[in-house]
């Protein structure tokens, strides 16, 4: 591999900056601290360059670094990419794939639904309304004093026209804005939301709702979700691997394994976001990593959130990867009643998150009773705000009790920077 980047190397190079941190994940990548000066010598694809530093060569991802004239054209670029990121929920594109998803979308209704005795006559905020679904179920299943609907994206206009449409202008104001400049003429009593993204996390618009809480929630408000957790499973992929992988050990009667580090690079360096694992996939017990209390959650924890998991392998399988996904839960404002749970993981119902797939450089067999733990870290992009990386670190004990066959590993996942 090493010899093959030489030959299509620049001898010079160009000198880049790291921006943060890196730790790579094989021998094939470098790791670097944040202001380290690389020489780039090849840049094989749009995500990883080739590139040297105090002589070692390795591979670097590209989004952690910069040109050093490129320090004042960053200042101009938004970290949130607002711009992007408003202007896809002005389509209709994603409130449909969100609409469509009937799990997500009953359960808020269950929400409503089950509470509306203990609504009538509160005011409730929806941040980042979108058509208004949640907004309009308040207005025609309990009796709320007013709900007002905050959305950034130009789909607020739209949302205006449904409430209407349906008869709900009385109740629900629909008030265009980032929740974080938007004024309202009071203060709420339930803050209700969905918020969540790929892996709990990704897109952080949590922040807006912790920041709206901190500004709008009236002492004793009620927050909806409540609280959040990410959950961690040890799974086979067979299927995945077998597409993205075993494929070049023979196309057509051939070798192509010399392309495996590339695929690798390509296919598993990143999570796989729309991933349904299969229930027999799993091969432990699931496990809870990470756990939100949305009245306590501060926005600086999210900069970096730790976990650890022990998991007892079932029966003996191929150990491809971890696949997480996360539950929100809805506390009953009514005396005795029930929360709601929505849950994205392979035991419910399908949801549009899916599940995420993040797969290991190299599978490992595993045995019934071999123990796999570990810690898992999220790490929020200090530069882009919407982005994150994972890394899990794992070690696997064999039942066997053999002494020298406990194995460890470390990667980390950018998603997407
Ligand atoms: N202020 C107003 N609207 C927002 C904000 C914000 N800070 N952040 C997101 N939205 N579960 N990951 C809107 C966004 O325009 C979209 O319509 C909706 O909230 C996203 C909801 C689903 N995304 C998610």
């Amino acid at each position: 591999m090493q010899a093959e980047r030489e030959d299509e190397e620049d001898a010079s190079g160009e000198e880049y900056v790291a921006q943060s941190d890196f730790t790579g994940s094989s021998s094939e990548q470098l790791s670097f601290c944040s202001g380290d000066r690389l020489i780039v010598h090849a840049k094989p694809s749009s995500e990883w360059w080739w590139a040297e530093l105090r002589g070692v060569k390795g591979y670097v991802p590209v989004s952690y670094l910069r040109q050093d004239a490129e320090e004042e054209e960053e200042e101009g670029q938004d970290p949130w990419q607002d711009e992007e990121y408003f202007g896809s929920y002005g389509t209709l594109r994603l409130h449909l794939e969100m609409l469509s998803d009937k799990s997500r979308t009953e359960a808020y209704r269950q929400v409503i639904l089950s509470n509306s005795a203990s609504l009538r006559n509160k005011v409730v905020m929806d941040l980042g309304c979108g058509t208004g679904i949640i907004s309009l179920f308040c207005a025609q299943l309990a009796e709320p004093s007013e709900v007002y609907a905050v959305e950034a994206s130009s789909m607020a206009e739209y949302t205006r026209q449904l409430v209407k449409q349906n008869g709900c202008e009385e109740v629900v104001k629909v008030l265009q804005g980032r929740a974080e400049e938007i004024d309202l003429p009071e203060q709420v009593d339930v803050l209700v939301s969905e918020w969540m993204g790929n892996c709990l996390l990704f897109e952080f618009m949590v922040e807006s709702v912790l920041l709206a809480r901190d500004r709008w929630l009236k002492e004793g408000g009620v927050m909806w979700p409540s609280s959040a957790a990410l959950t961690l499973v040890p799974c086979q992929a067979n299927g995945y691997y077998a597409e993205k992988m075993a494929f070049w050990e023979q196309p057509y009667g051939l070798d192509f394994t010399p392309l495996q580090p590339l695929a690798r690079q390509e296919f598993f360096t990143k999570p796989k976001f729309s991933h349904l694992i299969e229930p027999n996939d799993c091969l432990t017990a699931p496990c809870d990593v990470l756990h939100l209390d949305m009245y306590t959650l501060q926005v600086k924890d999210l900069e970096e959130i730790k976990g650890q998991f022990h998991f007892h392998v079932k029966t003996s399988g191929v150990f491809h990867g971890f696949t997480a996904w996360f539950t929100v839960h809805f506390e009953s404002l009514e005396t005795g009643g029930a929360s709601v749970e929505l849950n994205t993981g392979p035991n419910s119902e399908p949801t549009h998150w899916k599940q995420t797939l993040f797969m290991l450089d190299r599978p490992v067999s595993v045995n019934a009773e071999d123990a796999i733990s570990g810690t898992i870290r999220l790490h929020r992009n200090p530069v882009w705000r919407r982005h994150m990386t994972v890394t899990l670190h794992w070690s696997i004990n064999s039942s066997t009790g053999e002494t020298d066959n406990c194995q460890v590993g470390t990667k980390t996942f950018p998603m997407w920077r």
